[in-house]
């Protein structure tokens, strides 16, 4: 599957900019494109100047809002970042549109922080409008929600999380969560931790995307997961994970092991594996309330067989037994066996809900400091309703 990628904002960005990396490793090591173009979209010029792999030309780095901001962001006031969007959106698209790789591309992620000013305030829009004049191309959100830290001290992080959320999932094809807390390491500085996150978060889709583009017959799965495979997975709150299991054998040691201890070690590695990427999934949710999924084992081709698949098919129906599961293979790792999934169709998740509800006490508390207190008697679908959405 092959996407073209939009960062806006810091942390679209630089994610964007994680994903143009991710490409590079992909022809290097796999002969393969699987992110044709990318491109940071930014109200603040020095947030650009620091990416590292997305092309330098203003082009693929795009200021926007000039005029309003003189190229300092907008200081968390995503209605600013929405307003931007409408006017550049124009300006944006072209930009996007003259690439090389735009009409090649299966789909269209567009990346940003839930919690910030210019991505959170401008993804919705821009989404809308790149919709408007390519129905036929998906177009997915990729949403970073903040630490815990952050939610901590800034009432504006909870308020623009839960508007930009409302705003995204109303026109976006589906969209990917992922939760900064979940890859909070604490370690190391914040900025190698951010680099490290978005490292983690983009990997996912390494073999995820490869699989489908293979052209070479020896890498060329059994059972195949392709763009259209994933497209028909993804709708709506989505969240992913991968598990690894290496593979360690000694130099004397040729294919599967003839012991019967060896041999059931061997037939759990996708089930472990599948046991792990459920544990490192992007957001904390319930599998049980997702309603499609798919899952992708990656390993050296003798590891792969019809048993180990419906096996570990088996255990991801065990934990999301209300989804519809594609899955294939990919013959193509060396030293480990990954299994990379994907949850869609979410009918609920509750780190969402617990936004959406202090979204709507924070809007609660303003209107009856402005001596609206009738609030107090509203039901809360229809407070649901005042959160704005930036469209
Ligand atoms: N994972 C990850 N999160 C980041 C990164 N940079 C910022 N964030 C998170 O993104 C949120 C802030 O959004 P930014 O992208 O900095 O804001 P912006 O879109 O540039 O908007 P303004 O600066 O307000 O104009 C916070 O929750 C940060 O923790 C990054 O490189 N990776
Ligand atoms: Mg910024």
């Amino acid at each position: 599957m092959k996407l073209v990628v939009m960062g806006l904002g810091q942390c679209g960005g630089r994610v964007a900019d994680a994903f143009a990396r991710l490409n590079k490793r992909a022809r290097a090591r796999r002969k393969v494109d699987i992110i044709l173009d990318a491109f940071a979209i930014n109200t603040d010029i020095t947030d650009l100047s620091g990416l590292n792999t997305i092309k330098a030309d203003s082009s693929h780095r795009i200021s926007i809002g000039g005029q309003k901001t003189h190229g300092h962001g907008v200081g968390k006031l995503s209605e600013i970042g929405a307003d931007i969007a409408k006017e550049s959106g124009d300006k944006i698209i072209d930009a996007v549109r003259k690439t090389r790789g735009f009409a090649d591309s299966d789909a269209i992620l567009l990346v940003a922080g839930a919690s910030g000013g210019t991505g959170s305030g401008s993804i919705a829009e821009l989404t809308r409008q790149l919709k408007e004049r390519y129905f036929d191309k998906p177009v997915y959100n990729l949403i970073v929600l903040p630490f815990q830290q952050e939610e901590r001290t800034e009432a504006r992080t909870i308020y623009n999380t839960a508007v930009c959320l409302k705003s995204t999932y109303l026109v976006a094809d589906a969209v990917f969560l992922v939760d900064n807390q979940r890859y909070v390491n604490k370690d190391i500085t914040i900025i190698n931790n951010l680099m490290d996150i978005n490292e983690r978060l983009v990997q996912p889709f390494y073999n995820l995307l490869c699989a489908g583009e293979e052209r070479i017959a020896q890498y060329v799965g059994a059972k195949v997961v392709d763009a259209g495979d994933i497209t028909e997975t993804l709708a709506g709150w989505t969240v992913l994970g991968e598990g690894r299991i290496n593979i360690s054998r000694s130099a004397f040691s040729f294919g599967r092991s003839s012991n019967f201890r060896g041999r059931a070690i061997e037939d759990s590695r996708g089930t472990r594996a599948m046991d792990e990427a459920l544990g490192e999934l992007s957001l904390t949710c319930d599998p049980r309330d997702a309603r499609r999924g798919l899952f992708l084992v990656s390993a050296p081709r003798d590891e792969i067989n019809m048993g180990m698949l419906s096996d570990v098919a088996g255990s991801l129906r065990m934990v999301a037994p209300n989804a519809l599961i594609r899955y294939g293979d990919y013959p193509r790792t060396k030293g480990s066996l990954d299994v990379a999934v994907i949850l869609s169709e979410f009918t609920r998740v509750q780190k969402i809900t617990n936004y959406f509800n202090r979204a709507i006490e924070l809007i609660k508390l303003v209107k009856a400091r402005q001596g609206r207190i009738e609030y107090a008697d509203r039901k809360i679908e229809d407070i649901f309703e005042d959160i704005p959405v930036l469209l």
